[in-house]
């Protein structure tokens, strides 16, 4: 091997569960000093070298899609090897800001993994790097080394041998250890500075980068992270009158993932005068996303089978796998479940935000975005009750992300629990400037709300810390909270079919452009409902096709999707069984 590298533990903080870890190559040969060949035959070299121990083993193709890499963990080695030596040469083309890699398969099944990289503001990585990422990932081991010369260094004029930063995180899968070694050993190859996290939430690595690189979000560590959000959470829980309705009892699902561990910690640090924080399915037996979770309870629209128990009056949160998702669910009167959703957080959200902008009378834009997904009645009501602007965007937080950067304060939901309110640092400026002579409440409630609300990406915990602080301030029971709009009834299916790109789409997913014909089929079928609305979309993240529909009851809604599910069978290739109408 050419070059020496080691390794150094500069922390180690047991409390948190995480240790701090600066990898570097020492270099003998400074590049300065070096022609720009004898610099690429010595990087050809290292990658040569190093990727012996990471082969690609097989030739399934894996691509970079809306949630990362994503596939089998069995599958994977090469891609994270890959991801490693990509995520230093990306921070050393940035100027060395600080770059995220999080590996996780989130809410899929245990036996999956993947990883996702996290730019430098806290946002998903640019698209011209997915598409680098996604080709360099299924180049044979002879090929790789030349591409990283070809497709990285010399486009983006990178110098391989200054300084670069990588964060590193992973969650609680027992594949993601060694799947983080073959990450860390294409860092090391590069050679670059990085602190591993170990175990932490996905939103967590997003605000450690976006904090590193813009020290006004907050202090870059899980500590920081920590007391920042409970900080604002304890501050606003502190205010106003005795509360009579609002319950202080949770019992969070922690789907047996990180966001148990990150939820215990948070359970240490708040007063529990405040609110009672039981944590279920923590882990300590059952599988990671197996029959808990917020996927389960969305997908299935029920309870995990394990709360033998519904509890009335409680309110049950369910997170993801790596505590990005989060899904409201209760036990009315009648014992029936019911489910509150990124739908009915987000619009919670925008109620109360949006008040406290009123009252703080600040000039502050606010609007709301939501995928087709979302549920007609929660854009109703967000546009005709609460006059709050509402945007649609296609799929996948990094397109919510960008349309609600366009706002001053900018709240997104996906209906599957994942979304967040992102502040814009003009926003972040006028309100913390405005708290501070602490003479109107709103505007310093509002202040605390910037604390608790991670605005980098949707973040599981710190949005259940934004509902139980908007509930408490509001002192509204569950109930209440449900009362506001009733979900129109609503069904997703999916329709296998030979070859799912052969399926286009425009105006945000909600229109097929191809195959021809589509779209006028689902209007006609569409037109025969009362509150009937559907479209379809090739998924980004399994091969097959989703449909959903809703229209004003249950039978509609599922007969609707049928027919549609039909209609694609029979325009888009459909494989197998034909959905029944
Ligand atoms: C990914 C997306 C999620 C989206 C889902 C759709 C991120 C971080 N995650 O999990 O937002 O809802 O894909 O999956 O963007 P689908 O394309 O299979 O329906
Ligand atoms: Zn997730």
């Amino acid at each position: 091997m050419i070059g020496t590298s080691f390794t150094r533990l500069v922390g180690n903080c047991h409390s948190y569960r995480f240790c701090v870890r600066v990898i570097h190559r020492g270099f003998g040969v400074k590049q300065s000093k070096m022609e720009n060949n004898a610099s690429e035959v010595l990087l050809k070299q290292y990658v040569t070298d190093n990727a012996s121990q990471h082969p690609r083993k097989h030739d399934t193709f894996i691509g970079y899609g809306t949630a990362g890499f994503r596939t089998g963990a069995d599958l994977l080695d090469h891609v994270m090897f890959r991801v490693g030596l990509i995520s230093a040469l990306r921070s050393k083309s940035l100027g060395g800001k600080a770059i995220g890699v999080m590996i996780t398969a989130s809410h899929n099944p245990e036996p999956d993994n993947g990883v996702k990289l996290v730019d430098p503001l806290g946002e998903m990585l640019a698209p011209d790097w997915e598409k680098l990422s996604t080709s360099l990932a299924n180049l044979s081991d002879d090929e790789l080394p030349q591409a990283i010369i070809e497709k990285l260094i010399k486009p983006y004029s990178i110098d391989w041998q200054a300084p670069g930063l990588v964060y590193l995180g992973r969650d609680t899968r027992p594949s993601s250890v060694a799947l983080a070694k073959a990450v860390i050993d294409g860092i090391a190859c590069i050679g670059c500075e990085l602190i591993d996290f170990d175990v932490v939430s996905t939103p967590i690595v997003h605000y450690l980068v976006a904090s590193r690189n813009d020290e006004s979000l907050g202090e870059p560590t899980r500590e920081g992270y920590l007391k920042k959000l409970s900080g604002g959470f304890r501050r606003v829980c502190s205010q106003g009158k005795e509360k009579t309705r609002y319950n202080p009892t949770i019992k969070v699902d922690g789907a047996n993932g990180v966001g148990a561990i990150v939820m215990k910690e948070f359970a240490d640090e708040i007063d529990s005068d405040i609110i009672k924080i039981d944590i279920v399915y923590d882990g300590s037996s059952g599988r990671l996303n197996h029959e808990c979770g917020a996927d389960f309870v969305k997908v299935n629209q029920t309870y995990p089978p394990g709360l033998i128990t519904p509890e009335k009056a409680i309110r049950f949160i369910s997170l993801d796998g790596d505590a990005d998702r989060v899904i409201y669910f209760y036990f009315d009167s009648n014992n029936a479940f019911r489910m509150l959703d990124g739908d009915k957080i987000a619009t919670l959200f925008a109620e109360h935000l949006g008040g406290l902008v009123k009252q703080s009378g600040l000039s502050l834009s606010i609007g709301l975005v939501q995928s087709a997904y979302a549920n007609g009645s929660s854009t109703n009501y967000i546009q005709d009750v609460l006059g709050i602007p509402v945007s649609c965007a296609p799929t996948g937080v990094k397109y919510l992300h960008h349309e609600a950067m366009k706002y001053d304060i900018g709240i997104y939901f996906e209906a599957n629990g994942h979304g967040t309110a992102a502040f814009s640092s003009k926003s972040l400026s006028l309100i913390k400037d405005a708290a501070k002579s602490g003479e109107n409440p709103a505007t310093v409630e509002l202040y605390e709300f910037t604390n608790i609300i991670n605005s980098t990406v949707g973040d599981a915990i710190s949005d259940l810390l934004a509902v139980e602080a908007i509930l408490y301030s509001r002192d509204w029971t569950i109930e209440d909270w449900d009362s506001k709009y009733a979900d129109l009834p609503n069904k997703l299916m999916k329709v296998l079919v030979k070859d799912r790109t052969v399926i286009t789409t425009a105006d945000a997913e909600r229109k097929v452009v191809t195959p021809e014909g589509v779209q006028s089929k689902i209007d006609n079928v569409v037109a025969k409902y009362k509150n009937g609305r559907s479209f379809v979309r090739p998924s980004g993240t399994e091969d097959v096709v989703r449909v959903y529909a809703e229209a004003d009851t249950k039978a509609n809604a599922d007969k609707l999707c049928s027919e549609v599910s039909a209609v694609v069978f029979d325009l888009c290739g459909g494989v197998g069984a034909r959905p029944s109408v």
